[in-house]
């Protein structure tokens, strides 16, 4: 988290003019960066008295915020909030009723404050579980939501088809030399066709759920002495997707040994103990409304999901760093490394995995 002084005289002026967008007027407000998701900036708003967080909106990377509400409010409407056991903090209106206020810097977005703690890796199975249980929580209390109702906020998010043509359409114009390291991970992901036509043959077959898309282990908020769970956050992504997308970026972040950000290349692996838990959450949440086929598809999700976001950061690399921000000029080539270590991990330990997913699915 960055400290408050790190937080720009202006911008912490232009906070306290928003929050009065929001009826809120906070003379000795106190702002600091939240968090650590790549895509919008969050800041947490305390003004002694009452807590928020403000965020500033990523247009570039979603084209169409008002999907987002739209599918927002299917999820208020239908959802059923009593089978969950903990919130969804949703975006509040503006005093105009708006859900997206804004000013010449651009949108923002007020939540309510769900205190906390968010971590980018867990220390234990426990904790594995309870983010598993919770996500799954999300998925059955969506389930009498039709998926064809919810708009698509980005187009192919999760397309392994797509993220394996931009990859190659990155190759063809790329100003980076195919090089040492470089070369050595193109050519890894190349071979990944082989997982594309994996995921060709799982989507013919899957029901399309309303997933949450973005289950990576900072969305969800821990309670301080890790008892709970008191949020699942980051709910821009809700939209129609498969199950193995959601158990699959648990999967990616929870049961690795290192975080996506790390260069500790012998430390990758895959946790077995935290995979187990995975599994065990999610069934727990589930249950008998997973069917066969969604069962079967888990352990894909794992390896498709370190697939595509390896596929994700390196095609951004050879773009010329445009969609993820960076803080050195090789950190998406690195994301990519880690991401295909992970993967890598993942390939090696097969026949593990579908001996843990035998004994807690069934079949
Ligand atoms: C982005 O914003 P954040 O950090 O929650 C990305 C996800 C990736 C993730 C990788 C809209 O999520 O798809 O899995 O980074 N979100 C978008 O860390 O691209
Ligand atoms: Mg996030």
């Amino acid at each position: 988290m960055i400290s408050n002084n790190a937080i720009e005289k202006d911008m912490h002026e232009r906070i306290g003019q928003l929050m009065e967008q929001y009826g809120h007027d906070m003379p000795n407000v106190q702002v600091s960066r939240y968090g650590s998701g790549h895509i919008h900036k969050t800041f947490l708003v305390d003004s002694q008295k009452e807590q928020f967080i403000l965020q500033s909106f990523n247009q570039k990377v979603f084209p169409y915020p008002d999907r987002i509400s739209g599918n927002l409010q299917l999820v208020k409407d239908h959802l059923k909030e009593e089978m969950l056991d903990f919130q969804l903090p949703l975006p509040m209106k503006d005093v105009s009723g708006e859900l997206f206020s804004g000013d010449k810097e651009g949108f923002y977005r007020l939540f309510p404050f769900v205190p906390g703690a968010c971590i980018d890796k867990v220390e234990n199975p426990q904790q594995a579980y309870m983010a598993a249980r919770a996500f799954g929580g999300f998925i059955k209390a969506c389930a009498a939501i039709k998926a064809a109702g919810m708009q698509e906020v980005i187009e192919g998010f999760h397309d392994l088809s797509l993220r394996y043509r931009q990859f190659e359409n990155a190759l063809k114009d790329t100003q980076v030399t195919l090089a040492g390291e470089v070369k050595e991970w193109v050519d890894f992901y190349k071979k990944q066709v082989l997982l594309v036509r994996k995921f060709r043959r799982f989507v013919e077959v899957l029901p399309l759920r309303v997933t949450h898309n973005d289950t990576k282990i900072n969305n969800v908020i821990y309670a301080h002495d890790f008892s709970k769970i008191n949020a699942v956050i980051d709910l821009d992504t809700v939209m129609a997707g498969y199950v193995f997308y959601d158990f699959g970026d648990l999967v990616r972040t929870v049961a690795c040994t290192e975080e996506e950000g790390s260069t500790d290349w012998d430390k990758i692996d895959v946790d077995l103990s935290k995979y187990e838990a995975l599994l065990q959450g999610f069934v727990a949440a589930l249950g008998e409304e997973l069917t066969t086929a969604e069962k079967a598809s888990l352990p894909f999700g794992g390896e498709m999901m370190a697939c595509i976001m390896g596929l994700r950061f390196l095609t951004d690399y050879l773009n010329g760093n445009i969609y993820y921000p960076i803080s050195y000029p090789e950190q998406n080539l690195h994301r990519a490394k880690n991401q295909g270590l992970l993967l890598q991990a993942l390939q090696a330990k097969r026949e593990e995995i579908q001996v843990l997913a035998t004994k807690e699915l069934g079949g």
